[in-house]
């Protein structure tokens, strides 16, 4: 049953049966909701009956309300209950209406069936006999009160089902029981039922299947169907999907009679798995007894659970698996999910050993994996990769779905039945970080969606010292799923088989709909949060409890050797095997002397790198680009390339404007990176640009989709249609988050290193709510993980009057964490320009022209290795008549000027040149401006730093030296403690050899990082160009 799209919202009959209600007010909201046409044709033939309902149809002038609504209702139930005798008293038509329309139908089988003493009389099955109004209405109540019980037992189930295997806690937080649930006889009184009851013989409706086969069946038997159903070691929550076709899907699934048995074979294999991953840490816990491994125990069950899920999704079509996981269990899953080599992961645990790489590494939990294995279970073959993770929970999960996309975006896979995404929580994570919620906006975004993503929750009811009522406001740890209709299936990890058919199911379900589903396996935690520590301190009475559980593994093995699956003996055997195979990859792992970080790396980029992982070259070919193409792209840039597209007369004008530039061969912001993106499309380099309104640009320069004025949703990509054979531009408004679109584009660029990728901030200072990312990612994960990341960060940043909170993208923050040593001169080779880039951990520019900010784009693709590139981008400057870059400036041959210097009057006699300004990005044109007025071209020269870090050390010793008699100073427009100071301060004093001081001009020190004052903006920057034009004005000062 696939879902249908186009399908329109259907009529939901099962969402009228409300504990309590009547048939006749079901039938009522049936009727209403009655297609036209079907309440005409009934009218048709049912008006000569009852002449008088005739008139009042037609003599309530303008009433909406038809013959079959609120107060005809009554007709209606005389129909009904002359059908309920006997179906054959009515017309035909009514008879369809009553038996399709999902009210009771007593079928004539039905009322065979029944007992004399029945709730429906015999009378009712013969037109000889009579049948009272009264007893016909007591089997609508009846029939009623069952299918409202069913529907309890549908939604609210699960808050009764026996889900802790401690048998101890409430997985909802909650000790009460509904008042809906039958848990006794009594309250079978709310439905107006008694016990005398239980053996009648009830219809069921089309929203169960709990008969099977049966249409109808007894109370007591749909009490105990729907008991063992919901109520015992599964808990469905998927009631509050909106969609009957996939509730339907569940239901069927989980109600239908003998769906949850298991072959002997099957129960092996189970057991089999449950041997390896119990045996696991058993090894570890003997082997290393007092490291952190954070083992599974307690949820030994996980690993059966995700080798299910692999497996169910491979024979649906999945060939590819990307997981991301916390510490809880991970290297059990490395182990035996993943089946990275049981040496490499023993090797971990030896402190002795040597890293082989550079880089400061990361504990064994932390890091990822990428396997090409064959799939036993299938036969197929198959890659799986567990993504490398920081300790920062659930920030890997945005990761895990942007380099998903990528795969599937790079091997056509449009639906997701290729390439697949698993992703592990743990309980107070999953509730706790707002980053869940912000990746689960992002799973049905057309740019963004993996077509479902399949969650486990390790709940094991603790989140290392905090028990869940203190830890989370919703009932479950999963609510947060809810939000887009994912269902939920909590499950008994102590029962093996039904986690292991619930996993099949979600598997199934992601295979069919798309959609993301969740499986919460509500364990235990056998240890402390890691084995050293004491969980005895905090919860005293849940761990005298865990120490009289009896092991999973031992349950089920003693329920299979007692059900004759299996003997003692062939268990034994089981357990000795693979304590074999652990034992003797701990005798291959101690002959291992270098840890080959290499070895972990979850996204290897084959064929970028030598076969040691090295650059082919350490050089940089030139960016620019020939005059052909650069007006090629201008002139596509400034038309609408399809026939019959109409679009705003403003963008008409934007467009007029970009032909005269290219014609002019001049090119404003939006025209270079038009030509950046272009030339790279040209030359097969995919080009991802997202982030919030980047489709428009948020100040409205780029218009990089056009939306046709008359035709709902008709857009064109002129990138689109540069050349026929070029790589695809996507370009993609994102969901109002940071951190999560920051994070999925990381994973993005993970995949592919021949594509740019490019997430954009609305303003740069909302790069901080995605800190983590930064941080944890960006920054350090070449360091931490071997992996390089060509993303690229375009930071709207620039002090205009804008307030506190859309002026600062926060340079100084990213300059903090680059690595260079600020202390050291560096030595000077040939390659100078580009080992600096290879060395740096990320590269951060402030580009002041359209020209500059086109090459380091294009040098972004161009270096033979990727480095992340944070782009400080301008706000005025888009528009500034002074930033316009000439053709000259990118034609083939020019390249990214690290500085521009000076190249005016000062330029020409730096003799008598008095003062050096140096400064980056917007505050050039200010200076520039301000230079003019005071004509003082001859004694200042000004010099831009485009590119801040890697420090181009070598081009400012060569200014400084120019200029003799210069004093240097550094001028920013951020605040002293904002921006670069700070991070230039040190280099330039290195690079003068602490023999000239260089003095800051700039504004003072604040805690925020611009005035929300207009006035006092203005003042300040009068402030500092004054200071920087007063050639006296360090006069006397010492540093
Ligand atoms: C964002 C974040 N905050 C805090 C921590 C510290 N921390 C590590 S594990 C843990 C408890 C996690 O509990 P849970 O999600 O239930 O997983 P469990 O350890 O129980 O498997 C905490 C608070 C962290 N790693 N990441």
């Amino acid at each position: 049953m696939r879902p249908n799209p186009n399908r329109a919202r259907k009529f939901q009959p099962e969402r009228l049966y409300i504990a309590g209600k009547t048939a006749m007010n079901h039938l009522r909201t049936l009727t209403a909701k009655f297609k036209p046409q079907t309440v005409k044709r009934l009218t048709q033939h049912n008006v000569a009956m009852r002449p008088v309902l005739l008139s009042r149809l037609y003599s309530i002038p303008g009433a909406s309300e038809h013959f079959l609504n609120g107060s005809n209702s009554n007709y209606l139930e005389e129909m009904y209950y002359a059908w309920l005798a006997n179906p054959k008293s009515v017309h035909k038509s009514w008879d369809k209406f009553f038996r399709t329309s999902n009210v009771i139908v007593p079928s004539d089988s039905l009322l065979d069936s029944l007992s004399p003493s029945g709730s429906l009389p015999a009378v009712a099955h013969s037109k000889s006999r009579t049948v009272t109004p009264a007893k016909v209405e007591k089997i609508v109540e009846d029939h009623l009160a069952v299918q409202s019980l069913i529907r309890a037992y549908q939604t609210r189930g699960h808050h009764v089902a026996q889900l802790d295997p401690l048998g101890i806690l409430h997985a909802d937080l909650d000790s009460g029981i509904p008042f809906d649930l039958v848990t006794s006889m009594d309250k079978l009184g709310f439905y107006g039922l008694h016990e005398s009851d239980l053996d009648k013989v009830f219809r069921l409706p089309t929203t169960t299947f709990i008969g099977g086969n049966e249409p109808a069946i007894s109370l007591r038997e749909i009490l105990k169907r729907l008991e063992k159903t919901y109520c015992r070691h599964i808990g469905l929550e998927f009631m509050f999907i909106n969609d009957v076709d996939q509730c339907q899907w569940i239901r069927q699934r989980f109600e239908t009679p003998g769906l949850l048995k298991f072959t002997n074979k099957e129960k092996r294999k189970l057991l089999a798995r449950l041997v390896r991953s119990t045996r696991f840490e058993e090894f570890l816990a003997r082997k290393w007894s007092s490291e952190k491994r954070f083992g599974v125990e307690g949820c030994e069950v996980l690993i059966p659970a995700l080798k299910t899920i692999i497996d169910v999704s491979i024979s649906e079509g999945v060939d590819n698996v990307i997981m991301g996981m916390p510490h809880r269990g991970r290297l059990n899953v490395l182990a035996n999910v993943i089946r990275k080599d049981l040496e490499q992961i023993f090797c971990q645990f030896d402190p002795k050993l040597e890293a082989s790489e550079e880089g400061s590494g990361d504990v064994k939990y932390h890091l990822g994996v990428y396997q090409e294995r064959i799939n036993r279970t299938t036969n197929k073959h198959i890659t799986m990769s567990l993504m490398a993770n920081p300790s920062h929970l659930e920030a890997v999960n945005p990761v895990v779905q942007g380099k998903t996309k990528a795969v599937q975006f790079y091997c056509g896979d449009t639906t997701g039945q290729k390439v697949m995404s698993i992703l592990v929580h743990g309980d107070a994570a999953f509730a706790g970080q707002g980053i869940v919620y912000e990746t689960f906006h992002l799973s049905d975004l057309p740019s963004y969606t993996t077509h479902g993503t399949i969650h486990v929750v390790v709940n094991n009811q603790i989140g290392f010292t905090t028990d869940p009522r203190m830890a989370r406001s919703s009932p479950y740890p999963t609510d947060v799923a809810r939000v887009v209709n994912a269902p939920i299936f909590h499950v008994n990890s102590d029962d093996p088989e039904a986690v292991t058919y619930v996993c099949k199911v979600a598997a199934e379900w992601r295979s069919t709909y798309n959609k993301d589903v969740i499986i919460d396996l509500v364990c235990y935690r056998k240890r402390g949060h890691n084995e050293m520590d004491e969980p005895m301190f905090t919860q005293p009475l849940m761990y005298k409890q865990i120490q009289q559980q009896v092991p999973v593994l031992k349950k089920y093995a003693d329920k299979l050797i007692s059900e004759g699956v299996l003997t003692l003996q062939e268990y034994e055997e089981e357990i000795a095997v693979y304590d074999r195979i652990c034992e003797e990859a701990y005798t291959r792992a101690k002959d291992e002397k270098i840890h080959q970080i290499k070895e972990w790396l979850d996204s290897p980029w084959l064929g970028f790198f030598t076969q040691s992982g090295e650059p082919k070259s350490m050089t940089c070919a030139p960016t620019g680009l020939s005059v052909e193409i650069l007006q090629h792209i201008g002139n596509v840039a400034s038309s609408v390339p399809i026939e019959g597209f109409t679009i705003h007369g403003g963008l008409s004008r934007v467009l007029r404007g970009r032909a005269e530039m290219a014609k002019n061969q001049i090119v404003d912001w939006s025209l270079a990176e038009y030509m950046a993106f272009g030339s790279l499309l040209k030359e097969g380099i995919h080009v991802r640009l997202s982030g919030q309104d980047v489709e428009r640009g948020t100040f409205s320069h780029r218009h990089h989709v056009l939306h046709d004025q008359d035709i709902d949703k008709k857009t064109c990509v002129p990138m689109n249609h540069l050349w026929s054979d070029q790589a695809p531009y996507t370009v993609c408004n994102s969901s109002l988050s940071e951190f999560g679109v920051l994070g999925f584009e990381l994973g993005f660029a993970m995949t592919n290193p021949n594509a740019l990728v490019c997430w954009e901030a609305q303003f740069g200072d909302f790069n901080n709510t995605a800190q983590c990312i930064l941080d944890q990612f960006i920054s350090s994960g070449q360091s931490k993980w071997v992996r390089n990341n060509g993303i690229v960060l375009l930071l709207p940043h620039g002090m205009e009057g804008m307030g506190p909170e859309h002026s600062s993208a926060r340079p100084e923050r990213f300059l903090q964490m680059c690595i260079e040593d600020s202390d050291v001169y560096p030595k000077y080779t040939e390659e100078f320009e580009v080992r600096q880039l290879f060395e740096c951990n990320w590269i951060i520019v402030n580009c002041s022209t359209p020209a500059s900010y086109f090459h380091v784009l294009r040098r972004q693709i161009l270096l033979p290795f990727r480095k992340p590139l944070i782009i400080l981008t301008p706000k005025s400057l888009l528009r500034h008549p002074e930033a316009k870059s000439h053709f000259d400036e990118m034609k083939t041959g020019t390249t990214f000027q690290r500085i521009i210097p000076d190249e005016g009057l000062a330029a020409q006699n730096p003799n008598h040149v008095k003062r050096l300004i140096f400064c980056t990005g917007k505050v050039y044109y200010e200076l520039a401006k301000e230079r003019i007025n005071r004509k003082m071209e001859k004694e200042v020269a000004i010099i831009r730093l485009e590119q801040i870090s890697p420090f181009p050390f070598d081009l400012l010793k060569m200014e400084i030296d120019k200029y003799p008699n210069a004093e240097l100073t550094w001028c920013q427009e951020e605040h002293k403690n904002i921006g670069y100071f700070d991070y230039v301060r040190p280099r330039f004093r290195v690079t003068v050899q602490f023999k000239r001081p260089v003095w800051y001009v700039g504004r003072d020190s604040s805690p925020a990082p611009a005035t929300g004052n207009k006035n006092t903006h203005l003042t300040e920057l009068q402030g500092l160009l004054d200071t920087s034009f007063n050639l006296q004005a360090f006069e006397g000062m010492t540093v």
